[in-house]
């Protein structure tokens, strides 16, 4: 275990943005204090949040003393203090291998993520907010998606293992938490895929995310 480095983590346990942090916190058992911040609640907008986060947004990571935003951010600063436990998320001996890293996770941001999101937001935000699935907005966002998906398809049907290097990375974490709730509301995304199915299956099976679903587990819902 990594010696206790003061480390709080404000957040939310349905949060993928969340979860992405809580991997790399537990796979490298880094100690850390988690604080609530329920966006359901609109807790995120609060001033002392937004001291800690100028959007006013979750995960927030803060560490002696600094506050971090953006997950894949707080990610990439926690291996880079601790890359030899765990998993080294971002390879650094061969700047190639860090470049296919960083292209396959800073696509992500672009080419998948603001669609799923739209599907997430329908289909798992929506519901325990108590508001209505917009079918419209859900079929658009499952249409601006799909190219993304038939790539990622390709990508793995022509052998790829994982996203970049043939080994689990941070491209991997960029992507699986909202493949997760995906394969839970809107499973046909993934299975009509069957090389991104298997990948899916890949990832999940480690242990290192079974410990992100099990801290989720043990969580107080939606306090
Ligand atoms: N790109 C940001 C996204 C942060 C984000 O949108 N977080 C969501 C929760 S997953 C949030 O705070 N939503 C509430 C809001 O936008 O007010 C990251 O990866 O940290």
């Amino acid at each position: 275990m990594v010696a206790n480095m003061n480390v709080k983590l404000y957040g939310m346990s349905v949060s993928t943005c969340t979860q992405k942090v809580i991997f790399v916190l537990q796979d490298k058992q880094i100690p850390f204090e988690f604080i609530n911040i329920n966006v359901l609640k609109k807790e995120q907008k609060l001033p002392e949040h937004i001291a800690r986060h100028p959007f006013g947004k979750i995960p927030v990571l803060e560490h002696e003393g600094n506050f971090i935003f953006e997950s894949l951010a707080i990610v990439r600063y926690l291996d880079a203090l601790h890359p030899t436990v765990g998993t080294k998320l971002v390879p650094t001996h061969d700047a190639y291998k860090t470049a296919l890293v960083d292209q396959w996770t800073y696509q992500s941001s672009f080419n998948f993520y603001p669609h799923v999101q739209g599907v997430i937001f329908e289909t798992a935000i929506k519901p325990v907010a108590g508001l209505p699935t917009d079918e419209a907005k859900l079929a658009a966002s499952r249409a601006m998606l799909e190219p993304t998906l038939d790539v990622y398809e390709k990508h793995f049907a022509n052998g790829a293992k994982y996203f970049a290097n043939d080994e689990f990375s941070l491209a991997d974490l960029a992507h699986v938490v909202y493949f997760n709730v995906v394969k839970r509301t809107q499973p046909d995304l993934i299975s009509a895929r069957p090389n991104l199915a298997k990948w899916f299956e890949r990832v999940v099976e480690r242990d290192s995310w079974k410990a992100v679903m099990q801290w989720i587990q043990a969580q107080p819902k939606c306090h």
